[in-house]
C-alpha cells in the first residue's frame, strides 16, 4: 500500500487494538488477536514487551497474516528491525526509542506513530513528522509499567484544537468512560486491558465500535 492510502486507512481507524502481551495468560495470542479482528479492530499493533525479539518476530508473522485476513493496519511497537521484518504498515515509537529521524529513513513510506504524554510532545510529534500520535494516558492505567501523569480529558479539547495528523487517545479507556472521552470529540481510541480482560473479547470490540460510530 503507498503512502497516501496508508495515511488515509489510518484516517478511518476507530479501534486501536493490541496483541495481549503479558495480559494473555495461558491463552493463544493468536485467538486473542483474532477475536478483536473479528470484533472491528482497526488496526494491530504488536506489543509484546515480555517476549524475546525472536518469540516476537514468530508471533508477528501470524499476526501480521491475521490482519490481512481481516483487512486491518499491522503496526510494530517500538523495534525497527522488527518492523522491517515483517514488513509492518507501521511503526509506533515512544519518546525513548528511537528517533523518528532515523526511523524514517528505513520505514520509508509506511506510517510512523509517536506516543505522547503532553501537548507539548504532541506539538513536537506533529512538527518532526509523525503520520499519526498516541495521546495519553487519559485515565490511570496500570497496563504500562512506565508511569506517565495523566493527561486528561480536557487535554483532548485543546489537542483537537490544534492537531493536523489522526490521534489515538489512550490510557485507561474502556466501554465504561468511553463516552466520555467521544464527548470531547475524539473519534480513535487504543484500549488494551478493558478488551483483554474481557470475557468476550469479539463482543468487547463490537460494542467499543458501535458507540463510537454512534458518535459520528
Ligand atoms: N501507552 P490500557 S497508556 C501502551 O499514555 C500505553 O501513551 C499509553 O492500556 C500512553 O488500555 C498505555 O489497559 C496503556 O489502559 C494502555
Amino acid at each position: 500500500m503507498n503512502k497516501e492510502k496508508l495515511i488515509k486507512r489510518f484516517e478511518q481507524v476507530k479501534l486501536y487494538c493490541f496483541s495481549p502481551g503479558k495480559l494473555c495468560g495461558n491463552r493463544d495470542p493468536l485467538a486473542i488477536v483474532e477475536e478483536e479482528l473479528k470484533g472491528g479492530a482497526d488496526v494491530i499493533q504488536l506489543r509484546e514487551k515480555h517476549r524475546t525479539k525472536k518469540e516476537i518476530i514468530g508471533i508477528g508473522f501470524y499476526v501480521k497474516a491475521l490482519t490481512r485476513k481481516y483487512n486491518a493496519l499491522f503496526i510494530v511497537n517500538d523495534d525497527l528491525d522488527i518492523a522491517l521484518i515483517l514488513d509492518a504498515d507501521g511503526l509506533h515509537l515512544g519518546q525513548d526509542d528511537i528517533p523518528i529521524e532515523y526511523a524514517r529513513a528505513f520505514m520509508k513510506d509506511k506510517l510512523i506513530g509517536i506516543s505522547t504524554h503532553s501537548l507539548e510532545q504532541a506539538k513536537d510529534a506533529i512538527k518532526r513528522g509523525a503520520d499519526y500520535i498516541g495521546f495519553g494516558p487519559i485515565f490511570e492505567t496500570s497496563t504500562k509499567e512506565k508511569k506517565e501523569n495523566v493527561v486528561g480529558l480536557e487535554a483532548i479539547k485543546i489537542l483537537n484544537s490544534f492537531c493536523s495528523i489522526p490521534y489515538v487517545a489512550i490510557g485507561g479507556i474502556g466501554l465504561d468512560n468511553l463516552n466520555s472521552v467521544l464527548k470531547q470529540g475524539c473519534r480513535t481510541v487504543a484500549i488494551i486491558s478493558d478488551i483483554i480482560n474481557s470475557s468476550n473479547i469479539e463482543k468487547r470490540c463490537s460494542q467499543i465500535k458501535e458507540l463510537i460510530s454512534q458518535a459520528d
